[in-house]
């Protein structure tokens, strides 16, 4: 498959870690001369951004958090004057205060080769017809992807914000061969074109490209065999540019990580300590070409690992894993620590495909008591009731053996659970009682 920008995605680590340094350098000084909480950071630690002069001066800056960029509101964390500023996106602020983000002509200029690599690493090409189903507006899916998608010379259908039944109406009459989505986005159509019995053969789509929020393989392997697609992931956040920051390639173990323009880390999110590559930990990212908006040590909140770089397709770039959950996912249930994607890879390995579920939280008789709301096929749901007991046991019995939890398991019919874009899985009413 093609590499869009050969140069820089398959660069030499020793050439990259120089260019890294000299783009680091600039960074660290644009913000020191213009961001007045990096100008009092440094000086408080006594760190001189002038005087750094290899990438492991770099560990000596203190993280940034989501804290400090939300006190920032609206602007105390741009680099560079409004007037410019060409742009601005920003995060939706569901858990606290939004964050505006800002881009100069330059930024939106990388952050198009950007999303350009991604596309081009599936396999996108000038003969490709490609929806954006992702939103356009503040959140940066819909205009992020729409730029590097015209830049690759492919058809562009800003369809978002259509309803999802017309966008399959667009997808069938317009011959979409491509689409830009949500995995929610990608669950719905399946499930709409079920209701309305359509067959994925009507359609000419061949790739999508997912991201903005966590899905599973089992979820991966099954829209594949049902539509005869390959679908790819992607990652980003707005604080760091959007859509554009790691992608898959044709061997779809791993997300590379734009190098060039951004420096990850892995560490222990309860101590900071940085970890090895292989290991999880919270990914920290610092941009290193941004203008408007650069970021020291940005502590993103999303677990994964680095691999060490070498890769079949050719890329030099090191690869992260697949981000399955964040820090601030983990919910504790009776003094125990728990994930909710740990959930679902037990209730995938037991009903044999992909599930939407709830996880709903509540107190009885002052001990944590946890019921999982689980959706299941209709033709399950419809069956007896011995083959719906037997399901329920079997998820129990497996999660009790594994995270020695025991759960009340509620089966409900499909579409019960409500599909949204970045929607928790976690219903929490212990502290509302
Ligand atoms: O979701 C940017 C984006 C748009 C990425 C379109 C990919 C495609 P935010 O709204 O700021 O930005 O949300 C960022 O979403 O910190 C992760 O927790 C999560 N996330 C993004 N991509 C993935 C992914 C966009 N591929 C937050 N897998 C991030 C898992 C993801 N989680």
């Amino acid at each position: 498959m093609a590499i869009w920008n050969r140069e820089y995605e398959t660069i030499d680590r020793d050439e990259l870690e120089q260019l890294q340094l000299e783009r680091l350098q600039q960074t660290l000084s644009r913000v020191y001369r213009r961001v007045s909480y990096y100008k009092n950071l440094f000086d408080k630690i006594g760190f001189d951004p002038f005087d750094v002069s290899s990438l492991e001066d770099l560990k000596k800056i203190p993280y940034t958090t989501k804290e400090t960029l939300r006190l920032a509101y609206p602007y105390d964390m741009f680099a560079v004057p409004l007037r410019e500023v060409v742009r601005m996106q920003s995060t939706s602020g569901t858990t606290g205060q939004p964050i505006i983000v800002g881009y100069t002509k330059n930024d939106i200029e990388h952050w198009t080769e950007l999303t350009a690599r991604v596309l081009s690493a599936a396999g996108v090409t000038e003969d490709d017809i490609i929806m954006i189903s992702f939103p356009y507006g503040l959140f940066t899916g819909g205009l992020g992807f729409h730029y590097g998608a015209e830049r690759i010379g492919a058809s562009v259908i800003p369809s978002s914000s259509a309803d999802i039944e017309d966008q399959l109406t667009i997808m069938k009459d317009y011959r979409v061969t491509v689409c830009i989505c949500a995995p929610t986005f990608m669950a719905q159509l399946s499930e709409i074109m079920d209701i309305k019995g359509i067959s994925p053969a009507e359609l000419s789509l061949k790739t999508a490209l997912l991201g903005a929020e966590p899905w599973s393989e089992s979820f991966r392997r099954e829209i594949e065999d049902k539509f005869s697609i390959k679908l790819f992931d992607n990652y980003g956040l707005t604080e760091i540019i959007g859509p554009g920051v790691a992608f898959e390639c044709e061997e779809r173990n791993g997300l590379h990580i734009a190098e060039d323009h951004f420096i990850p880390e892995v560490i222990d999110p309860d101590t900071g300590e940085i970890l090895d590559f292989g290991k999880k930990g919270e990914l920290v990212i610092t941009t290193i070409s941004k203008e408007a908006y650069p970021l020291i040590r940005y502590r993103t909140g999303d677990l994964t690992v680095l691999y060490p770089d070498g890769c079949g397709c050719g890329r030099t770039l090191v690869k992260m894993g697949r981000v399955s959950e964040r820090v601030d996912d983990m919910i504790i249930i009776n003094g125990k620590n728990i994930f909710p994607s740990q959930f679902e890879k037990i209730i995938e390995d037991v009903v044999g495909k992909s599930v939407n579920f709830q996880l709903v939280l509540d107190k009885k008789d002052n001990i944590d008591n946890l019921e999982i709301q689980i959706e299941i096929s209709q033709d399950i749901f419809s069956d007896e009731m011995k083959r719906l007991t037997e399901i329920e046991k079997n998820i129990s019995r497996e999660i009790e053996e594994r995270l020695d939890i025991i759960p009340d398991i509620k089966l409900v019919e499909p579409r019960t659970i409500k599909r949204s874009m970045k929607r928790r899985r976690v219903i929490d009413r212990r502290n509302k009682n």
